[in-house]
C-alpha cells in the first residue's frame, strides 16, 4: 500500500501525532477488550513467555485501549523504549529513525467492530499488543534497536527488501524454540487469531531453523498466512547476529544468489517441519475452490476467518493433496475454519 511521502497536516515532521486518548469512543475501548480477551485467550500455552511477561508488567490487560504515555512510562523504566502514535504507515526512513531511537510507533486508530480479522494497515491492537511486550525483553529491545540503525544504513546500500524480509520473518512472523517445543512471537502472529493457531499446528507451512542469510534471500507473502515460518533459539541470537554487525558484506553476497521463494525448501535448511503446502494461496481457482467458496459464502460470515477459509481456497490443483482432491471437509477441518462452527 502506497505511503505518502509528506507528514499528514496535523503531524509533527517526525510523523507522531498526539493519541488524543481521550478522545476514543466507548466502541472503541470495546473492539480492544474483545481483541485482547480472544487473543489472550487463544496464545495459552503457545505464546513465549517473555510475551507473557511483557503483557503483565505493562499491565495491558486493564480494560481500554492503553494510553500511550502511561504505557511508556512503564516501558522506558525496563527497556528504555517509548511508544509514539503515528496516523498509519510511515515512510522507512521515519519508521527506521523512531526504531533507531528506541521509540516503538503505534497506529493511533483502532479496526471496526466488523473488522476484527482483517485489516490492511497495522492499527493501534496490532502494533501495541502485537510489538510492545517484548520491547520489554532486553536483547529483543536490543534486537529492534539495531535492526532501525541497520535500516538506515540498508537505505545506502538499496538493499531495503533484504533487511524488510528480515522484519518479516523475525519481528513479525517468528517463531522461538522454548522448552521442547516451538512457541509464538512475531507480532503478526501473535494479533492475529487465525495464524496464531496455523503457524503452529497448521500441516501445511514449513518451519525451518533461523538463518540470517537465509531469511534475507526469501520472499514473503503479505496477503495471506506465511508458508514458510523461520524459528530462531533465543532473542539472544537475534541480538549477537544484529548489534554491531556490517550487513555490507552480508548484501554483496546476497546480490550474486537467487531470492527465493517462499516455499522454498534448501538442502542446506535445518528442517524442523516440512510443510505439505496442501493449502498454498494461488491466483488460479479451480472448480472445486469455487464450490468452496460458494459453500463458505452460504454460511454467511462476511469477514475475519472466512477471509482466510475463501484464500485457502485457492490452490493449486496438484498441490491440494497428494493422494486424493480437495474435498470440502477439507477446508472445514482447518482450524479457522471450525472457529466459524464454534463462532470462536
Ligand atoms: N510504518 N507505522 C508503521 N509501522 C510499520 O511497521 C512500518 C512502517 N513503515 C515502514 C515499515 N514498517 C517497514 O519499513 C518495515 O516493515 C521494514
Ligand atoms: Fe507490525
Amino acid at each position: 500500500m502506497a505511503v505518502p511521502t509528506q507528514s499528514p497536516p496535523r503531524a509533527r515532521s517526525d510523523w507522531t501525532i498526539p493519541q488524543d486518548w481521550d478522545r476514543y469512543t466507548a466502541q472503541e475501548h470495546a473492539v480492544w477488550d474483545t481483541l485482547f480477551a480472544r487473543q489472550t485467550g487463544m496464545l495459552e500455552g503457545r505464546v513465549t513467555s517473555a510475551f507473557r511477561r511483557g503483557l503483565d508488567v505493562l499491565r495491558l490487560s486493564r480494560a481500554g485501549i492503553p494510553d500511550f504515555v502511561e504505557l511508556s512510562q512503564r516501558l522506558e523504566a525496563l527497556t528504555g523504549w517509548r511508544v509514539v502514535a503515528v496516523p498509519g504507515l510511515v515512510p522507512d526512513d521515519v519508521f527506521f529513525e523512531h526504531l533507531a531511537n528506541r521509540r516503538f510507533v503505534a497506529g493511533r486508530f483502532i479496526r471496526r467492530p466488523d473488522q476484527l480479522d482483517y485489516l490492511q494497515e497495522p492499527d493501534v491492537f496490532h502494533d501495541l499488543f502485537g510489538h510492545v511486550p517484548l520491547l520489554t525483553d532486553p536483547a529483543f529491545a536490543d534486537y529492534m534497536q539495531a535492526y532501525g540503525a541497520g535500516g538506515l544504513r540498508a537505505q545506502q546500500f538499496g538493499a531495503l527488501q533484504k533487511l524488510a524480509r528480515l522484519y518479516w520473518y523475525t519481528v513479525e512472523f517468528g517463531l522461538i524454540r522454548e522448552g521442547s517445543g516451538l512457541k509464538l512471537y512475531g507480532a503478526g502472529i501473535v494479533s492475529s487469531f487465525g495464524e496464531s493457531k496455523f503457524a503452529l499446528d497448521d500441516p501445511s507451512p514449513n518451519r525451518i531453523a533461523f538463518d540470517l542469510e537465509r531469511v534475507m534471500r526469501t520472499d514473503y507473502r503479505i496477503d495471506d498466512y506465511q508458508q514458510s515460518y523461520f524459528v530462531i533459539d533465543s532473542f539472544e541470537q537475534l541480538r549477537r547476529q544484529t548489534a554491531d554487525v556490517d550487513f555490507a558484506p552480508v548484501y554483496r553476497r546476497l546480490e550474486q544468489l537467487p531470492v527465493l521463494a517462499p516455499d522454498a525448501i534448501l538442502l542446506t535448511d535445518k528442517l524442523i517441519t516440512r510443510g505439505t503446502m496442501w493449502l498454498t494461496p494461488s491466483a488460479e481457482r479451480g472448480a472445486k475452490a469455487c464450490a468452496a467458496g460458494v459453500l463458505l459464502g452460504l454460511y454467511g460470515r462476511q469477514h475475519g476467518d472466512l477471509f482466510q477459509c475463501a484464500a485457502f481456497a485457492r490452490l493449486k490443483p496438484q498441490q491440494a493433496a497428494p493422494s486424493r482432491p480437495l474435498e470440502i471437509k477439507d477446508l472445514w477441518a482447518r482450524p479457522a475454519c471450525q472457529a466459524l462452527w464454534t463462532g470462536g
